[in-house]
């Protein structure tokens, strides 16, 4: 099984095979997560992005990372958090379990997650990161080629969070 982690830090300067945006449906850059990784891999990222004409909510596509220490930006898109009964749940599992086929399909040994739809997005936290570790540990079962997954954390209190629920599958 690979191993599951959680950091406290910025998505950007992590150096692993992929990094994952939480972007939106024009795939054309924008505010939190996605402005750090536009500003950190440059100008390129954007050109690359145009190319691929958008992306539903719940898909992923994959470019370079550009000037990343990534060597991939794997783009997906999350749910706007409204009451929960709107398919929210379902499409936020998509992007995780999307994002890992990519990385799969691509042989990638390492990825990296920001909590998906947390932010701008309003999914509550603890919520996203049950699902978030659920479908990673459920997706893996079939991906060999993958050793570490990461589940990086902006706050402290992202941080205890997934630390709470990666416990049990890590003992
Ligand atoms: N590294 C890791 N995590 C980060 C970073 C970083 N550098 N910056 C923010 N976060 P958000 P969303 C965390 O809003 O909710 C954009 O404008 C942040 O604390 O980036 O999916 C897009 O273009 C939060 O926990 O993404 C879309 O329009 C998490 O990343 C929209 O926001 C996600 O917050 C997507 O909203």
């Amino acid at each position: 099984m690979p191993e599951l982690r959680a950091v406290h830090g910025d998505i950007t300067t992590l150096e692993v095979d992929a990094i994952v945006n939480a972007a939106n449906n024009t795939l054309l850059g924008g505010g939190g997560v996605d402005g750090a990784i536009h500003r950190a891999a440059g100008q390129q990222l954007l050109q690359a992005c145009r190319k691929l004409g958008g992306c539903h909510t719940g898909e992923a596509r994959l470019t370079p990372g550009f000037e990343l220490p990534a060597r991939y930006v794997i783009h997906t898109v999350g749910p706007v958090f409204k009451d929960g009964t709107r398919g929210e749940p379902d499409l936020l599992r998509a992007c995780y379990r999307h994002s890992l086929e990519l990385a799969q399909q691509h042989d990638l040994k390492s990825i990296a997650f920001p909590a998906i739809s947390t932010g701008a997005y309003r999914y509550p936290p603890l919520q996203a990161a049950r699902i978030a570790v659920d479908e990673v540990s459920s997706a893996l079962v079939d991906m060999p080629s993958l050793e570490t997954v990461i589940f990086c954390c902006f706050s402290e209190r992202h941080l205890e969070i997934y630390e709470k629920l990666l416990e049990p599958l890590n003992a």
